[in-house]
């Protein structure tokens, strides 16, 4: 017979497996490959890209193994490099941000690096800094809310008393998934938990937000009957942490927590330039080609229509 013990400690591996297992299906590898004429910073190369592809979106905790497939010696460099202006004016260094590094790396190496931050994160060859590419870290959003631990809320609004349980405190925060850029409502009640009823007089409090050890929203003031409410604009992500202190000048506080996470819509799309100028494409220095001449055509009709009757005239004049 099986012992009780030893089946525990089955389920036990077999979950630890389980859970190893969740992780690594989720975290993916990428491959951006430096393609053949790469190092080739005029219009005669036949590279499409210098990495490809040269931004490539992935999520926190993948991996990008870039690949030289060039015959030349490069690196992947965090930071910008020299854009296609400061290229023509002969500028030649680019600027490293310190982030990752692989040094020089010959053809048919390769070189790995797990981002584990959100963010956009351009890099670029420190041997041809007209080499520009980016990748971006996308954060995974919950479709619920969770406290600062990654607990789940099920129940809305969260309830917290005081220590000595003289005051319990309800607190609702609109949306209850919290975005970098836009408004959030905190709407708070106090009640006596001993009789189930809201504080029915003015109360003062102290509303504080904390963020990475920073207190960066402090209110002091009184409610009206029961409760208040408080608007807040959050512009980093990471866990945050809402205090309602000195609740009836009671040296009391209540501690509530979640997370605030950055806001897709602000992630920043600007690359300095991520190609070849043969292989550039529409809507990138070819603007100046599609949308100068016709601009250009306009002014000299604007012009012609002013002064061209004069001109004519002129000429008119010269053949009489
Ligand atoms: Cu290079």
């Amino acid at each position: 017979m099986l012992d009780s013990k030893f089946i525990i400690f089955l389920i036990l591996l077999i979950s630890a497996i389980t859970v190893c297992g969740t992780q690594n299906v989720f975290a993916e590898n990428r491959t951006v490959t430096i393609p053949f004429g790469a190092s080739n910073p005029h219009f005669e190369t036949e590279a499409p890209f210098w990495y490809t592809p040269p931004i490539l979106t992935i999520h926190v905790n993948d991996t990008i193994v870039w690949l030289n497939s060039d015959r030349e010696v490069h690196t992947v460099t965090s930071g910008k490099g020299v854009d296609r202006g400061e290229f023509s004016q002969g500028k030649m260094e680019g600027k490293p941000d310190g982030y990752f590094d692989s040094g020089p790396f010959k053809p048919s190496q390769s070189l790995a690096f797990t981002f584990d931050k959100p963010g956009t994160f351009y890099y670029f060859c420190t041997i041809h800094p007209w080499m520009n590419g980016a990748i971006v870290v996308s954060q995974d959003i919950p479709d619920y809310a969770t406290d600062a631990e990654g607990n789940k809320i099920n129940k809305w609004p969260v309830v917290k008393y005081t220590d000595d349980k003289m005051v319990e405190t309800d607190l609702s925060w609109e949306p209850h998934i919290i975005l970098t850029g836009e408004q959030v409502t905190f709407v708070f009640n106090f009640y006596n938990p001993a009789t189930s009823s809201e504080f029915m007089t003015s109360t003062p409090y102290r509303f504080v937000i904390v963020q990475n050890g920073t207190e960066i929203f402090s209110s002091e003031d009184s409610t009206q009957y029961s409760g208040a409410y408080k608007y807040f604009v959050f512009n980093k992500s990471g866990p945050v942490e809402f205090r309602l202190e000195n609740i009836g000048n009671m040296n009391e506080t209540v501690r509530f927590s979640t997370f605030v996470f950055d806001n897709p819509s602000e992630i920043k799309k600007e690359i300095p330039v991520i190609q070849p100028a043969r292989n550039l494409q529409l809507g990138q220095e070819t603007q100046i080609v599609f949308v100068g001449p016709p601009i250009a055509a306009l002014a000299f009709i604007i012009i012609w229509a002013k002064w061209g009757d004069k001109f004519k005239k002129k000429r008119t004049g010269e053949k009489l």
